[in-house]
């Protein structure tokens, strides 16, 4: 359905800009602005000087390109179904570093709305301003300036292998000219296709072109819930199915037009959008586009700014951390940390709080070290220029990349717990490349690299690959003779070949189901150095090379202290860890007459923002009988469900529960509280056990939601069993 808002027709319904379809063409541009607001030409002509125009060279080299009639080099095979996840991840995690495109109305105002100056690419609702007041920079989008050439060079220069752009944020506004809707750039002065004209640019380079999709629309009116303030725009008649089938019909033509290489949904939090659709989303993007990544914001499980998914049932191809670089990354799956250069994702005039080059290729080290990507953000002006701040620094960056991008591009996780001075990150092969990130360097020529058990067939500066650094040993461990002064004050990349896999003393990790246990539970100690023995006692005793070696995962039946540490050649090379282990009793069966299948389920309105101890006062608007506790149909805002029964165990044994909510959500058994997720946050997964006997065994489950999402989802296993729903046949009332 072509997006009509049902008040009075947009501005641009009858905008005499509209123009024929986009063509690729380069015409005269002309600065026309139709009737812009005072505070937008004031602010318009606070930034008329731009900091930014295409340079000669890069004049030349779009002409060249145009010229020779370049074309686009190959990026991701997108149509060809992968053969499995790797192969669809593969250039993703060679790329390691990609640049983030904030780009639409809201650089217009460029953050400043009468008398306040911090907003961003939020300033509609931020600012609360008014539809028909924000319909009114459509008119005046006309970024004369935008070279897309310039953008994909910058980016090029800066070692950046993909460009992840706006089509659409959560004002609704279009970066492309939508058969959909009149709300995209097609009705506008500017005449041209952007994400096209990027993403040839991009793929002349080799830079694989995404694009950034908000579920979230602020415009459509069939999207709910409007924004809280616009209390005077209605709602009735709006279908958010509907939005659905728009949200699809607009993800089809991004990805037919433009293949992009990442499809990055946002925008997934509010309580209109669940599990259910964006699994559907997440499925029209693999029918579209099989080799196509997709983010894990496709889904409501992306547990706030942490950007874990932590929820089984979650769809998604990377998790997406926000602002943040997790402390020990995201072991044993695809991550990706997007950050500002500033504060702000879309272009604010004001903001002058920009981080440092070295703060950034620093994050850039520190993310590649643990495993991660690296997506850096810009928000270009409403003229189609950069920031000159941000077109600095991606050229600082560059010139580090220029000699470094090897330790970045392709590489994997340290093999190190950590390292003194800096960072490590890793290339294998039948000689594995360790990169030395210095930040730290030694005054006295000494560099020190504790826990490495490997013989150095090489050692040199990766700026110097020629000269070899002697490599000897002490107590710390092996010792790098490198030169008085860094070569790089930023980060100084040391090179350490080394024949076949590293071998690293690593603290072992212990891995187990559950710490508590009926009959016995399997303990899996991994210290993840191959050649490196694992060694542990039961009795609360030091490990050391006489202890039992762990050579598969370890039986415990009986309470104790598990203690374990690496051992090489017969020598302790690691701190010791330690874990308690518990043999518990079954909770006895309750005496119930036998039952129905099923739960009770109570709906209740209130406001809850954490779960009261006392509800027995509550009246219930709705009593039902279901078969599982959710997942839920549009349970609405401000309710809370309380599902009672009985859980029929047929075998006595510790039975784990995965409990996934937005908001709080608590459960007990037989009167005991099992798992505690409590209080107002996103859809999040935690777990609880309980060893029980068989029989019946009262179970409550308690939920509510404030508002926005509004996830519930109990799953439950026995021990070395997947997790899976309830069902009636093991429930009763
Ligand atoms: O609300 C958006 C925000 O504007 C920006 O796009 C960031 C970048 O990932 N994502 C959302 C906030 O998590």
């Amino acid at each position: 359905m072509r997006e009509r808002r049902n008040s009075k027709p947009p501005c641009t319904k009858r905008n005499p800009l509209r123009r024929p379809p986009l063509r690729r063409e380069v015409t005269a541009r002309t600065l026309g602005f139709v009737a812009p607001l005072p505070e937008l030409l004031s602010a318009m002509r606070q930034t008329s000087t731009f900091a930014f125009s295409p340079s000669l060279p890069l004049l030349s080299l779009a002409l060249g390109l145009a010229a020779c009639g370049a074309t686009p080099a190959p990026g991701p095979n997108l149509t060809a179904p992968p053969s499995n996840q790797d192969q669809r991840m593969e250039w993703w995690r060679e790329a390691r570093f990609g640049m983030f495109l904030h780009w639409g109305l809201y650089a217009i105002p460029a953050g400043k709305w009468r008398a306040e100056t911090n907003y961003g690419e939020w300033i509609r609702d931020s600012a609360r301003i008014p539809l028909e007041v924000y319909d009114e920079f459509q008119p005046n989008w006309n970024p004369v300036q935008f070279d897309a050439n310039a953008w994909a060079q910058m980016a090029a220069d800066a070692g950046m292998k993909y460009v992840v752009i706006t089509s659409k944020h959560h004002d609704g506004f279009c970066l492309f000219d939508s058969k959909a809707t009149t709300w995209d750039v097609g009705n506008t002065p500017h005449r041209r296709d952007i994400l096209r004209e990027l993403a040839d640019a991009c793929r002349q380079r080799g830079i694989v072109f995404c694009t950034y999709h908000s579920i979230m629309d602020w415009h459509h009116p069939d999207y709910l819930p409007r924004r809280p303030w616009e209390t005077d725009r209605p709602t009735a008649g709006a279908n958010f199915d509907r939005f659905e089938r728009y949200l699809h019909e607009q993800v089809t033509e991004v990805v037919q037009r433009y293949q992009p290489g990442v499809m990055w949904f946002d925008g997934e939090w509010e309580s209109t959008w669940n599990h259910e659709r964006g699994v559907r989303l997440f499925n029209l993007c693999r029918t579209l586009a099989p080799g196509m990544i997709v983010n894990n914001r496709v889904d409501v499980h992306r547990g706030g700014m942490g950007g874990f998914s932590a929820a089984n049932e979650a769809v998604g191809d990377f998790h997406t951390p926000e602002q943040e670089i997790p402390a020990t990354g995201l072991a044993g799956v695809d991550w990706e940390s997007c950050m500002t250069m500033n504060t702000h994702w879309g272009f604010n005039a004001a903001d002058g709080k920009w981080k440092s080059t070295a703060e950034l290729v620093r994050n850039l080290i520190d993310i590649a070290s643990k495993g991660g990507n690296y997506l850096l953000n810009v928000g270009p002006r409403a003229d189609g220029t950069f920031p000159k701040e941000a077109v600095e620094r991606l050229a600082q960056i560059g010139t580090w990349m220029q000699q470094n991008g090897e330790a970045i591009h392709g590489t994997t996780a340290s093999v190190f717990d950590s390292l003194p001075f800096g960072r490590c990150t890793v290339k294998s092969g039948t000689t594995t490349k360790l990169y030395l990130h210095v930040f730290d360097w030694p005054a006295d020529g000494k560099l020190t690299v504790p826990g490495l058990g490997s013989t150095v067939a090489r050692a040199y500066l990766l700026a110097a690959p020629d000269t070899a650094l002697a490599v000897g040993s002490n107590e710390a461990g092996l010792v790098v003779a490198v030169p008085n002064a860094a070569t790089d004050a930023i980060a100084t990349v040391v090179v350490l070949e080394i024949e076949g896999a590293p071998v690293v003393f690593r603290t072992p990790v212990i891995t187990v189901e559950s710490d508590s246990f009926v009959s016995g539970v399997d303990v899996v100690l991994n210290n993840r150095s191959p050649d490196v023995a694992v060694h542990y006692s039961l009795d609360g005793s030091e490990p050391s090379a006489t202890s039992p070696p762990a050579s598969g995962p370890v039986r415990v039946t009986n309470s104790c202290v598990l203690r374990a540490a690496s051992v090489w050649r017969g020598t302790r090379v690691s701190a010791v860890v330690e874990r308690t282990f518990t043999k518990v009793v079954p909770l006895p069966p309750v005496k119930v007459p036998a039952r129905k299948e099923g739960l009770v389920v109570e709906h209740f309105a209130v406001d809850w923002q954490s779960i009261p101890d006392d509800r027995a006062g509550l009246i219930p608007k709705n009593r039902e009988v279901v078969g599982s506790v959710g997942p839920l149909k549009n349970p609405g805002e401000h309710v809370a469900f309380v599902y009672r029964g009985y859980l029929v165990i047929s075998q006595e044994e510790l039975y784990r529960f995965a409990l996934t909510s937005d908001d709080g959500s608590k459960l007990w058994i037989d009167g005991q509280v099992v798992v505690d997720h409590d209080g107002l946050h996103g859809a999040m997964t935690k777990q609880g056990a309980v060893a029980l006997a068989p029989g019946l065994h009262a179970i409550e489950v308690a939920w509510f939601n404030r508002t926005g999402g509004a996830e519930l989802n109990l799953q439950w296993a026995m021990p070395g069993q997947a997790f899976e729903p309830l069902s009636a046949a093991v429930t009763r009332h």
